[in-house]
């Protein structure tokens, strides 16, 4: 294992990012893993829809050593954002407004991303050898789920979300790239057998197959990513969510007792907490703009949030006036 090892161990590693407040860290090795190759398909299959970022970083997404050239392995972490709230699929109102649980808090870019620099900055002062490193929190041109499956962080679920075995997958993952020859871990096993139970609960039949998603139907990319107006085809199935998803997961076994984190960055913010339609387009531009300081949420800023407001009280209408 060389020098590197011998002086900070992989294990060294782990015990530090666990101090920093991370749930779990694993390390794969910077290999051609072929799961890698079934990007371009998906690209190619126009799965990604409108996210033309995915397309232009391809070339570097297909193998982490496009991206640090020296790249031995793979540091990957786990954070659990899950919090102490009912699941969507427990709520049977559809004037609640359905925002995904990842989004509650504060931005993980800024939380994880302090973390991770932390775990750098230890690695570097503890080496005595000057390393190549680059840290990443779902910014960076890599397929994080890939190497959290091979740093034996879980498998990757038919629902395509990386599930750990005790945790879960309400995980955020994040990653520092190195040349560093660090003893790595074994990949995760699949473990979802025969279920198919996320498959069946999507609402727009998004997972169109085991671990293949088709973004242009999901409502995690039509109420957050995609730009413009939500296709009147796929209103229905926006439901109440007006930011993100998170059926597919809530559905999922090994979410049934999912622990929950304490850490204050991931708690519901007030304006978000269990807060009905009606009350979130009443509010005005300004106390928008101040909860979505430092939120994730504020990647579709006030205006997409107001679009997916408007077509989830257009779904609480139809199903009132079907009730009625
Ligand atoms: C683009 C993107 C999206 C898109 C597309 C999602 C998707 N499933 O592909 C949209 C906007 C829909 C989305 C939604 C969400 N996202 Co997102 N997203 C990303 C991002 C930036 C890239 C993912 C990507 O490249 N997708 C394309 C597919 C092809 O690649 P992949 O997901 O890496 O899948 C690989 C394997 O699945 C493998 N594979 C697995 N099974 C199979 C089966 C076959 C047959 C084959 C051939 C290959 C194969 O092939 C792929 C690699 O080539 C990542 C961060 C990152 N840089 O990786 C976050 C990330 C995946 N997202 C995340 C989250 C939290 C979400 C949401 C839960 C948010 C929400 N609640 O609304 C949802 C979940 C929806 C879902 N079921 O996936 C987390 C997932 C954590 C986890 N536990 O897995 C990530 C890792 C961000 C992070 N750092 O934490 N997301
Ligand atoms: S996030 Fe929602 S819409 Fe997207 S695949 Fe999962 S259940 Fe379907």
């Amino acid at each position: 294992m060389g020098d590197y090892a011998a002086r900070m161990t992989s294990a060294d590693i782990k015990a530090r990012a666990r101090a920093l407040g991370f749930d779990a860290c694993g390390i794969a090795p910077a290999a051609a893993h072929p799961e890698l190759a079934f990007f371009r398909e998906w690209l190619d299959r126009g799965y990604a829809g409108e996210m033309a970022y995915l397309q232009r970083s391809a070339d570097r997404r297909a193998d982490v050593r496009n991206v640090v050239p020296t790249a031995r392995t793979v540091i990957v972490t786990a954070t659990v954002y899950n919090t102490n709230r009912p699941y969507s699929v427990e709520c049977a109102d559809p004037s609640r407004a359905q925002i995904a649980r990842y989004a509650w808090g504060d931005d993980y870019h800024d939380v994880i991303g302090e973390r991770l620099e932390r775990l750098l900055a230890w690695m570097r002062a503890r080496s005595s050898e000057p390393f190549d490193a680059r840290a990443y929190v779902d910014t960076g041109p890599v397929q994080e789920r890939v190497y959290a499956q091979h740093a034996g962080l879980g498998w990757i679920g038919k629902n395509t979300c990386v599930i750990h075995p005790a945790l879960g997958s309400w995980i955020f993952l994040a990653e520092i790239i190195c040349s560093l020859p660090l003893e790595v871990d074994a990949p995760s096993l699949d473990q979802c057998g025969t279920c198919a139970l996320c498959i069946e609960a999507c609402p727009t039949g998004a997972i169109v197959g085991p671990g293949v998603l088709d973004s242009t139907r999901c409502v995690s990319y039509l109420t957050i990513e995609l730009r413009g107006d939500i296709p009147a085809e796929h209103h229905g199935g926006v439901g109440s969510h007006v930011y993100g998803c998170d059926i597919c997961q809530e559905v999922c076994p090994w979410n049934a007792t999912a622990p929950r984190s304490a850490d204050p960055a991931w708690q519901p913010r007030p304006a978000w907490d269990r807060v009905d339609l009606l009350t979130l387009a009443g509010r005005t531009d300004d106390e928008l703009a101040a909860a979505l300081r430092g939120s994730p949420m504020r990647r579709t800023k006030a205006q997409g949030l107001r679009r997916n407001i408007a077509v989830a009280r257009e779904n609480a209408q139809s199903t009132a006036d079907t009730d009625g």
